[in-house]
Parts: structure tokens; sequence; C-alpha cells
């Protein structure tokens, strides 16, 4: 299916007769979308759209869950944000994210339909792709203390994230659909690094100081930055009972640790 294509959506989940639809799927890409703003709306929005309009004509009993983003937050003015801090958003994508919560709750209001909005902060892994600056930052590591690489290019280090694990972060989309009633829920650890700290940490854990190999690239910042994002997540903790497992030490030397594995194994 594609999400630019409203019949193969409706046509999947017609087959398909889910229990549970998880809308992840986006032009995910921050820094992309101010490069292709048309592409990031067009998808980001309609493309929720049609997974909801879907879920409308065939089967009001699905669970919808959509992947909100605390770039809807973006230029915030309180130091949390929870399910109450208004929306703020910085970029293309901030905006679509904006509009398919709005969405979300419409078709739950409207259509009664059971469809509820994690507001996830960011949330990394292993699998992260190297677009985004965990991954570029523990694969370059990885890179570095094998000899392939000698320097690793970063934007603006000083911006400061509320950064989990997304293993953790899945339990708690599960959590949203299992519960009695719909809603929206913010997920986050509740403790904000900088792109500094990750490096920083990310190179002490090979025995390297981060700052005899960290660049700065000035097309690499942003038009419209986000400087800081810090999640409270009081509902999910006290309703789903929810809380991540993963702290933000151990999910950079799980990256690194297994960069170092991929390099060593494949050799690039
Ligand atoms: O890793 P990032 O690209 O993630 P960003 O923009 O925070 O968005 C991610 O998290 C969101 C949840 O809040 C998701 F909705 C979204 O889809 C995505 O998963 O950038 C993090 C920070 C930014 O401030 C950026 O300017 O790192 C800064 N940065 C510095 N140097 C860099 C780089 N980002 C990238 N991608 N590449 C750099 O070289």
């Amino acid at each position: 299916g594609s999400l630019e294509n409203y019949a193969s959506l409706f046509k999947i989940i017609q087959k398909a007769k889910p229990d549970e639809i998880y809308h992840l799927a986006a032009q995910s890409y921050v820094a992309s979308s101010f490069d292709d703003e048309f592409s990031t709306l067009n998808i980001n929005i309609n493309g929720t759209h049609y997974v909801l309009s879907s879920v409308k004509e065939l089967g009001k009993k699905i669970k919808f869950y959509f992947a909100g983003s605390s770039e809807m937050f973006g230029k915030v003015s309180t130091k949390y944000q929870n399910e109450k801090t208004p929306f703020n958003p910085r970029s293309p994508y901030g905006i679509s994210k904006v509009t398919g919560y709005y969405l979300t709750k419409n078709y739950r209001e409207a259509f009664k339909i059971f469809t509820s909005t994690g507001i996830l902060f960011n949330h990394e892994s292993p699998r992260r792709g190297s677009e985004f600056v965990t991954r570029k930052i523990s694969y370059g590591v990885a890179r570095i203390k094998k000899g392939l690489q000698k320097k690793l290019s970063l934007g603006n280090i000083n911006s400061k994230r509320d950064w989990g694990h997304a293993r953790d972060y899945v339990n708690a989309m599960w959590l949203m659909l299992q519960q009695d009633t719909s809603g929206d829920y913010v997920i986050g650890t509740g403790k904000e690094y900088s792109v500094r700290d990750f490096a920083d940490k990310a190179f002490k854990h090979v025995g390297l100081n981060y700052e005899d190999y960290v660049t700065i690239d000035k097309t690499l910042m942003r038009p419209a930055e986000v400087d800081t994002l810090l999640a409270n997540s009081s509902k999910a903790k006290k309703q789903l009972k929810w809380q991540p497992k993963t702290t933000f030490e151990n999910l950079v030397i799980e990256m690194v640790e297994s960069d170092l594995e991929f390099v060593t194994k494949f050799g690039y």
C-alpha cells in the first residue's frame, strides 16, 4: 500500500480486518521536511486521513493509534511538556503531525472511533537510520574507532532532546490500545541531554574525546530549530502504568556497541 493512495489503504484494511492499527508511517525526517514541504504535508496529512477514513468506512471497532511527535511542541515556553502544553511547531513535519493529531481527535469525537495519539519524544535504538543524529554519532564513532573515518560532521550540537529507547516506547503504544477509553499520551523519560552530551558519551565509551573528531557543518543547521524538548509523562505513568526502563547511558552504549559489531563484521 501507499500513504498516497486511499484505495490501496482501504483494500488492505478491508482484507486484513485488523483489531488494532498502529499508524507510524510518515515522511519523518525533520530536516528533509524543509527541503520538500509539499511532499511532507501531502503524505503525512492525507495519509493519516486516508487510514482514519478507511477505519470509519470499514468498521468502527478497530482501535487506531496515531504516532504524534514532540516536534508538535516545537518552540516551547515551558520547561516540561505534557498533554496540555500548547503546540508551536517549527517545521513542516511538526505542522503535519499537529494536523494528524487533530484529525485523530476529531474522528474520536465526531465518529466515536477508538483513536489514541502517542506524543512520543525522540526514541532511538540500533535500528535507527543514520540520517538521525544518534545513529549518525554511534556509527561515526564505530567507524572512527576502526580507522574507517577521520572526522564526524554535525550541525547544532547544543540542541537538547529527551531521548529514550524505542523498545520502551513501543510498549507504551501497545498499552494505549489496551485501555477501555482512548486519549492522548506524552511519552518520554523526563530527562534531557544535548547532542554534545550524546557525542561525548559515545566517544568516551570507546576511549576517545569527541572534541578531537567532531566538526561543525553549518549546512546541517535547520532553518528553524527546536532547541529543547522535555517530557512530563505523568499521565502515561498513572493511567498506563508505563515506565521507561533504559537509561540514556545504556542507550548510548547499546547503540555504539551494535555499530562496533556491525563495522567489525562488514568492514564499512
Ligand atoms: O536526530 P534528529 O534528526 O531528530 P529530530 O529532528 O529531533 O526528530 C526525531 O524525533 C522526533 C520526535 O521528537 C520525531 F518525530 C522525528 O520523526 C524524528 O524521529 O535531530 C535531533 C537534533 C536536532 O536538534 C538537530 O538539529 O540533533 C540536531 N543535529 C545536529 N547535528 C543533527 C545533526 N540532526 C541530524 N539529523 N544530523 C546531524 O548531523
